[in-house]
């Protein structure tokens, strides 16, 4: 079994102990910390199929998002490292969408947008609209960005663009959707300019923005 295999194994088997173990080893082996987190993303596929299958409950979905999130906040500082010496190219202003608390994707997006070069705003999990709007005022950023697990964010995402509207800033800002329930009718539903289900590709999609801004 690859050490990659057996890293997946030990989320899916929940034991927290071999999965912090394992991860601390191959970081302090200098192994790269993309593909840490994309194995992670593997694992949390295969739990949230084992949930829909009844194999898992909700204690077991608690635990495996401690597992993930004490994981993802090992390899945060190595990202923040090899981003260190960017210089800042603009600035981001991200949430978990009301109603939703699911953070995980939202952290991994908010490190990789900080090693890329992006100042970044984190205003949390179940982020109102008005919260958004707020923000946008306060920091004046380039890109919003809004993260969404459960369908009913889809709603959520839909009134906070439309608050952006109302406040009269929608042409101040790009706007970037993210997370496991957003596609492209997501997209064209809420009135975002983009989306995705990856954060490399997120922020990919932010630094050409930018670049298009000089
Ligand atoms: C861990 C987990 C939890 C943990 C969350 C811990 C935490 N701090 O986040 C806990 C146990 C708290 C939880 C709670 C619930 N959960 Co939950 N959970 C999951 C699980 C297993 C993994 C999610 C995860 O972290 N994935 C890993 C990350 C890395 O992936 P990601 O979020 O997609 O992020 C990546 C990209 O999408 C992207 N990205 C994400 N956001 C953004 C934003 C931007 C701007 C960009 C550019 C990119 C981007 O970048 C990330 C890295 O590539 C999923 C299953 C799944 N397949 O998603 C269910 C899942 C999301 N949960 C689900 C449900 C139903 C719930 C609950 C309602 C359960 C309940 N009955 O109470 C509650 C929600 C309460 C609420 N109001 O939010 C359902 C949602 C179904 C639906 N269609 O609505 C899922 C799909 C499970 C299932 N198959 O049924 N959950």
């Amino acid at each position: 079994m690859s050490i990659s295999e057996a890293f997946i194994n030990s989320i899916l088997e929940l034991d927290e102990r071999r999965a912090i173990e394992l991860a601390r080893v191959r970081i302090s082996e200098g192994e790269d910390p993309l593909k840490i987190l994309e194995e992670l993303k593997t694992a949390a596929e295969k739990i949230g199929e084992k949930y829909e299958r009844g194999e898992f409950f909700i204690a077991d979905l608690v635990m495996a998002g401690e597992i993930m999130k004490e994981i993802s906040e090992l390899v945060r500082p190595r990202l923040r490292e090899l981003g260190k010496t960017r210089e800042l190219i603009g600035r981001l202003v991200i949430g978990t969408v009301e109603g939703d608390i699911h953070d995980i994707g939202k952290n991994i997006v908010v490190t990789m947008a900080e090693a890329a070069g992006f100042e970044v705003i984190d205003l949390g999990v179940d982020v109102p609209p008005w919260k958004f709007v707020e923000a946008i005022k306060q920091y004046k950023p380039d890109i919003v960005g809004m993260s969404c697990l459960i369908t009913i964010g889809i709603e959520s995402m839909k009134k906070t663009v439309d608050a952006i509207k109302e406040a009269g800033l929608r042409d101040k800002v790009r706007i970037i959707i993210g997370g496991g329930r957003v596609d492209e009718y997501a997209k064209e539903y809420s009135g975002a300019d983009a989306w995705t289900n990856d954060a490399a590709t997120g922020v990919k999609k932010m630094m050409e923005w930018m670049r298009e801004k000089r």
